[in-house]
C-alpha cells in the first residue's frame, strides 16, 4: 500500500498527520506551502482540485475532507485506536457528528478569527470581531466539557482531542483570551505530550525545513 499525505505544518492537516502516526501506517509526505499559495498551483490542483490540505492519497485514490479521512483511517487496522467504538461494533456515529462539527463549523470560525483577511475582500476587523463573539460561548462550553475529563471522550484519548487542540490554538492565535479557558489549556498540554503528537510535530518541523516554509508572523509550531 502506498500512502501519501499532502500537508502544511501547523494547519488542520496536523490532525491527519497525527492520526497516521497514531495508527502507525507507513506514509510519504508532500509538504504544501499554503502561505506561498502552492495549493493553488496547477501541480497541486492536478492532485487535489479543491486546493486544500490535507489530502491523502492511498494507492492512487485521493481522500479529502478531514472527517472523511479520519473516518477512513479509523477503519484501517484497529478502529478504536482513533475513534470510540459503537456498542454493536464499528465506529460510534457520534464521533462523525463531532468531526463534522469541528470541520464545518469550528474550523470556519477559528479561521475567521485567525485569518479574517482570507474571508473578506473588505475590512477584516469586523470579520474577526464577529468570529470571536461567536466563539466565546462555544469555547466556554468546550472548556466545561474537558474541565472534569482527561479527554474529549472521557478516559479514552481520540483523534478528536488533537482536533480540539488545533482549533483552540487557532482561536487563541486569532485573539481568543487563553486565560479564560484553563481547562482547554491543560487539555492542550496533555494532547501535546502524547508520543504520536510528538512524532507528528517532529515531522512538521522537518517538513518546514525541507520545504523552506515560513509560518505567518514568524510563528512557531
Ligand atoms: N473542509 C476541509 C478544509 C481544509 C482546509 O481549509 N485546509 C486549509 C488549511 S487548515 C487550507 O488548505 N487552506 C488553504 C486555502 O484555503 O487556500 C477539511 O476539513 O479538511
Amino acid at each position: 500500500m502506498t500512502t501519501i499525505l499532502y500537508h502544511t505544518p501547523g494547519s488542520c492537516s496536523r490532525v491527519t498527520l497525527n492520526a497516521l502516526e497514531e495508527i502507525g501506517l507507513p506514509f510519504e509526505e508532500r509538504p504544501i506551502d499554503i502561505f506561498k499559495g502552492m495549493q493553488a498551483r496547477p501541480e497541486y490542483l492536478a492532485v487535489n482540485p479543491k486546493g486544500k490540505v490535507p489530502a491523502l492519497e492511498i494507492d492512487g485514490r485521493l481522500l479529502t475532507e478531514t472527517p472523511a479521512i479520519l473516518w477512513h483511517l479509523a477503519h484501517v487496522g484497529n478502529s478504536t485506536a482513533l475513534l470510540p467504538a459503537a456498542a454493536d461494533g464499528g465506529v460510534a456515529i457520534e464521533s462523525l457528528v463531532d468531526l463534522s462539527w469541528f470541520s464545518n463549523t469550528l474550523h470556519i470560525l477559528v479561521r475567521s478569527a485567525r485569518a479574517p483577511m482570507r474571508m473578506t475582500s473588505g475590512d477584516p476587523a469586523p470579520v474577526r470581531e464577529h468570529a470571536l463573539k461567536a466563539l466565546e460561548p462555544i469555547l466556554r462550553d468546550l472548556d466545561g466539557r474537558v474541565a472534569g475529563e482527561r479527554w474529549w471522550y472521557g478516559d479514552a484519548w481520540s483523534i478528536l482531542d488533537v482536533y480540539l487542540s488545533w482549533v483552540f490554538g487557532m482561536a487563541v492565535g486569532g485573539g481568543a483570551p487563553m486565560a479564560k479557558y484553563p481547562a482547554l489549556v491543560a487539555h492542550q498540554d496533555r494532547v501535546r505530550q502524547r508520543p504520536s503528537f510528538q512524532r507528528a510535530l517532529k515531522r512538521e518541523q522537518a517538513a518546514l525545513e525541507q520545504a523552506g516554509i515560513i509560518l505567518p508572523g514568524g510563528g512557531t509550531l
